[in-house]
């Protein structure tokens, strides 16, 4: 199998599909095309990518596009015990956070993109960014102490699976933008944060050095320069 990414950097889809790709435990590799590169944007880059989005994966010939479908494309073939909760109440409730991170969550989206490599200790988050960010509390808090507890592990529900994957990237805005949140979303961002698979893919998105201004927000402060308190 290949997948193809965008920006480490930047690519908040590429995250969820390349986390599910590892998540699979299944043999891959990754291939990045960089994005707003000339390739890019002249489309060449993009000849084997059918929405011209990324993440595709590739797999015997065909491609799957769109990340949520690349993991239950993955779910299928490594198995649903590696993406989703055997119990069925557990399992609605993470096909729904699934399906609303996927489709929703604009204004935290796009006040707030991903940017690994910088944080922003004066971001002021407007109302509809906060009314995103309480309602996520909602739904992690939910999972956690209705599922995730009785396990005795510390992901959403219980094992690391599709949920925790889909929330990775506002795990990693909460972080960067300083954004407010009680202490058990505060200690679940630290935690998927340092998850082997996100703190692998965040190592390597430091080391990115791509031309790209079309998500820049202002304040931004290089996480090398100053210390995260
Ligand atoms: N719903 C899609 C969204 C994919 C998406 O929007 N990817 C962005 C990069 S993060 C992209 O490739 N945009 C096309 C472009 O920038 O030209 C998914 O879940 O994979």
């Amino acid at each position: 199998m290949k997948i193809i990414i965008g920006n480490r950097n930047y690519s908040s889809w590429s995250l969820r599909g390349w986390l599910a790709a590892k998540q699979s435990l299944l043999p891959f590799e990754t291939e990045l095309r960089v994005m707003d590169s000339p390739d890019w944007i002249s489309g060449e880059a993009k000849a084997d990518m059918p929405s011209g989005k990324v993440p595709v994966l590739w797999d015997h010939g065909e491609a799957i596009w769109d990340s949520m479908a690349i993991l239950m494309y993955l779910a299928d073939k490594a198995g649903h015990d590696r993406f989703w909760p055997r119990d069925m109440h557990a399992r609605g409730l993470a096909y729904a956070m699934c399906a609303e991170m996927h489709s929703g969550f604009a204004p935290l989206r796009s006040a707030c993109p991903m940017d690994l490599q910088h944080h922003f200790p004066r971001f002021a988050p407007s109302d509809a960014v906060m009314a995103d960010v309480r309602r996520i509390e909602a739904l992690w808090e939910e999972a956690l102490t209705r599922f995730g507890a009785e396990t005795g592990e510390p992901w959403l529900f219980g094992r690391f699976g599709a949920a925790d994957i889909m929330f990775a990237p506002v795990c990693t805005r909460i972080d960067s933008y300083h954004l407010p949140v009680g202490p058990t979303a505060s200690a679940y961002v630290t935690r998927v944060l340092d998850h082997p698979f996100v703190a692998e893919w965040r190592a390597e998105a430091l080391q990115e050095d791509y031309p790209f201004t079309r998500y820049d927000v202002p304040g931004a402060v290089n996480i090398s320069q100053e210390k995260r308190p």
